[in-house]
């Protein structure tokens, strides 16, 4: 097939969903055009069967707010009737389902009839897409989709909950490249930032509020006070950085922890984890969490959204309910001075990880394109 993929170029979330499909899509013989506003963080190498369109919005003296979702619409039309697309599959509703809804009317007008999947991510159905600016809007747009699918079932009852959708919402969940996210020698740098054999809690997020990142700090400076010799590694960057940076200086930590920032091979440092910590107040799924369970990284996690989709209280990892930062202390030492436990979990994240492979997934958005061309895609019930 001919499929056109539109998503934000994110270093996360949405972004890496979207570009990884684009790639297993592409390794499995289809054709893809991508949109966005800039290269997606993930299209890092030439890939054959892949063309970017770069969006680009042309300023007027008249527009303070330069009409991003019109520009995303007219570059669909221009690639439906050039690149001749099967089919259009956006990811996060907000504008993209808009924008899709908007280019497929155009193209009917000139007899060309495309579908369009909708995949929701997270804040466009959990925070933006619901503000009372944006809800019709995001609703009709959703609705209007030939296809639609949430990357877990709480994402899926939570959509229903707070929009009136009228379409059957299909889960299908992210994926991980089991060959990449694996566990490697990196004894190199483990001896860099540990000389001592310290043992390695880390998180990844973009640290935005709704990471909880200087939570994170605070659990970490528990399990040290409990005497686990450990360092914490943060890698991404974002709005909260220089709060769990002043928190390590209040706590008296800064010595055992360290910032690295936006990394690509985050895989790299999952390699050394001992542990991962996300208290996410809200996640719908949580990808960082099965790269590092990939890694064979026991997680702790808050008990929301759909993280209890992904890490398994008691087997890969333990949840906490939402700011008990001593709860997920508690359970960072318990695994942390336990080896056996330790080495338990380690192997039950990587099998619980494999649920999610990349090939698996892949094939699943395949069918359900197949589904949707055919136009057997039933309403919600
Ligand atoms: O809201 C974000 O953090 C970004 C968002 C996105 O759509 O880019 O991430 C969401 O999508 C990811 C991929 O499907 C999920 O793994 C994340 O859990 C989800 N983030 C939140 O719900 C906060």
């Amino acid at each position: 097939m001919k499929i056109g993929i539109v998503c934000y170029p994110t270093f996360g979330g949405s972004g890496v969903v979207a570009t990884e499909l684009a790639k297993g899509l592409a390794g499995r013989g289809h054709t893809i055009h991508i949109m966005s506003y800039a290269r997606p963080a993930r299209l890092d190498t030439l890939e054959s069967d892949i063309t970017y369109h770069e969006v680009s919005v042309n300023s007027y003296p008249l527009f303070e707010y330069p009409p991003y979702d019109l520009a995303l619409a007219t570059q669909m039309v221009n690639l439906i009737e050039y690149e001749d697309l099967d089919l259009l599959h956006v990811h996060y509703a907000l504008p993209h389902a808009t924008s899709a809804y908007l280019a497929k009317q155009i193209v009917r007008e000139r007899g060309l009839d495309v579908p369009v999947i909708t995949t929701l991510h997270g804040t466009d159905i959990t925070l933006i897409g619901n503000d009372p600016s944006y809800k019709h809007v995001v609703e009709f747009s959703i609705d209007k989709s030939d296809g639609v699918t949430a990357v877990s079932e709480y994402l899926k009852n939570e959509t229903y909950a707070q929009f009136e959708i009228n379409q059957d919402i299909r889960v299908i969940p992210n994926f991980i490249d089991l060959d990449r996210f694996k566990k490697s020698n990196k004894s190199h740098f483990k001896k860099a930032i540990c000389p001592n054999d310290e043992k390695v809690i880390v998180h990844v997020s973009n640290f935005r509020k709704v990471k909880r990142v200087p939570e994170v700090v605070q659990v970490f400076a528990k399990i040290l006070e409990s005497g686990i010799e450990s360092k914490l590694l943060l890698v991404g960057d974002g709005p909260d950085r220089q709060k769990a940076e002043q928190q390590c200086r209040d706590l008296g930590i800064c010595e055992h922890t360290r910032f690295l920032g936006k990394l690509d091979q985050v895989e790299e440092v999952l390699s050394i984890a001992d542990l991962f910590l996300i208290p996410s107040g809200s996640e719908t799924f949580g990808l960082a969490a099965l790269e590092a369970m990939s890694c064979s990284v026991p997680v702790i996690s808050s008990d929301i959204g759909g993280l209890p989709e992904v890490n398994i209280h008691g087997e890969t990892g333990y949840l906490c309910a939402l700011d008990d930062i001593d709860c997920m202390a508690d359970y960072g030492v318990k695994i942390l001075s336990d080896p056996k436990l330790h080495q338990q979990m380690a192997e039950n994240a990587r099998k619980r990880a494999e649920r999610f492979e990349q090939d698996k997934i892949v094939a699943e958005y395949e069918d359900f394109y197949k589904e949707v061309s055919d136009g057997v895609i039933a309403k919600k019930a």
